[in-house]
């Protein structure tokens, strides 16, 4: 991890994100086993250097394509964690006044063009995005997350075709943890990278460590850059592991089948642990001065949970506003 040539203040920034996605999605952990939540979430744990090193990179009015597994995406990008808590509980002051739970949080205000429930639905949206952005002649850029089993989805060969040929303003961001729910990628996909499918497109393709937020922020920055000045997309490959199941009701009894020391091994390279160690070993950020960050984060975070929990449920007549007649 190259920390050495990082501002203290950029490192800080990484690490406040990092741990805030962690401890946010601990607290969610506990509202499912708790019985507080309705319906499931999808957790980013062990994969938060890669929201954070890509919005890093963004400016404020730039686009993103979230998913199902989409907590992250919006902490990165500044979303009020009290909103998302209380729409993950169900509640009226949610980010979608509770009618859409963990998987629909859209913030406009962050540029999230929604999570989304739907497998590679995220890949034409942003795509699309990045069309009015072109369209209009702005210079922003749209960004697609998307899991390595999205990537087998029609979606995604539709949309790089169209942005490369469009040169489109879009970077395509596959967040590969090698599971789509229990199947293991490398059952249903002949290639080692997935990002080497890009060649098909006539773009660069690249791999990085996504467990390294540095490089995960030096390369989305370089695509990102590249995007902006109208030489169209790149596809990111960063190679990632949940640390939980699928969702959070899934054991994931199917990893431990395949190999035992799967999940321990990719434990040992967390990313927000790693950077911590990183940061004191070329003494960026003191003892101290992380316990700092960690007790301001515990504040925010226990805030936004009294919220949630203390906040009303939407009124009844709530369910007829917002839909399509
Ligand atoms: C179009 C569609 N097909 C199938 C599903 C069911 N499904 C939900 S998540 C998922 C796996 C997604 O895996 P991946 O894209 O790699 O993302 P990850 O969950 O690993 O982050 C599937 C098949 C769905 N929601 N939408």
């Amino acid at each position: 991890m190259k920390v050495k040539e990082y501002s203290k203040k950029q490192l800080t920034e990484f690490y406040e994100t990092m741990y805030r996605m962690r401890r946010f999605e601990e607290e969610v952990f506990e509202f499912y086993k708790q019985g507080l939540m309705p319906g499931l979430a999808h957790l980013y744990m062990g994969e938060e250097a890669i929201a954070t090193g890509v919005c890093a990179a963004l400016k404020n009015d730039d686009y993103i394509g979230s998913t199902h597994r989409g907590h992250g995406h919006l902490v990165a990008r500044g979303a009020d964690i009290k909103r998302m808590m209380a729409e993950i509980l169900g509640k009226k002051d949610g980010y979608s006044k509770g009618k859409g739970g963990s998987m629909h949080i859209m913030a406009l205000d962050k540029g999230i063009l929604g999570a989304n429930g739907i497998v590679g639905a995220e890949i034409p949206i942003a795509t699309g995005a990045a069309f009015s952005i072109k369209y209009r002649g702005t210079d922003q850029v749209a960004i697609s997350f998307f899991g390595e089993a999205a990537s087998n989805q029609g979606t995604f060969h539709e949309s790089l075709n169209m942005a490369s040929a469009w040169k489109l303003p879009v970077v395509y961001i596959i967040e590969n943890n090698l599971y789509g729910i229990s199947v293991d990628i490398r059952d249903v996909a002949n290639v080692v990278d997935i990002a080497d499918r890009a060649s098909a497109y006539g773009i660069p393709g690249v791999v990085v460590n996504g467990m390294d937020v540095t490089e995960v922020y030096e390369t989305a920055k370089k695509a990102i850059d590249r995007a902006r000045e109208g030489e169209g997309p790149t596809l990111i490959e960063c190679k990632t592991y949940r640390w939980q199941g699928h969702h959070v009701g899934d054991p994931a009894t199917y990893r431990a089948r395949k190999d035992v020391d799967e999940k321990e091994k990719w434990m040992k390279k967390c990313p927000v642990k790693c950077l911590k160690e990183a940061a004191a070993i070329y003494k960026k950020i003191s003892k101290k001065e992380f316990d700092q960050i960690e007790a301001k984060i515990e504040e925010e975070i226990q805030e936004a949970v009294q919220f949630a929990k203390e906040n009303p449920y939407p009124d009844v007549q709530e369910s007829y506003t917002d839909v399509f007649e």
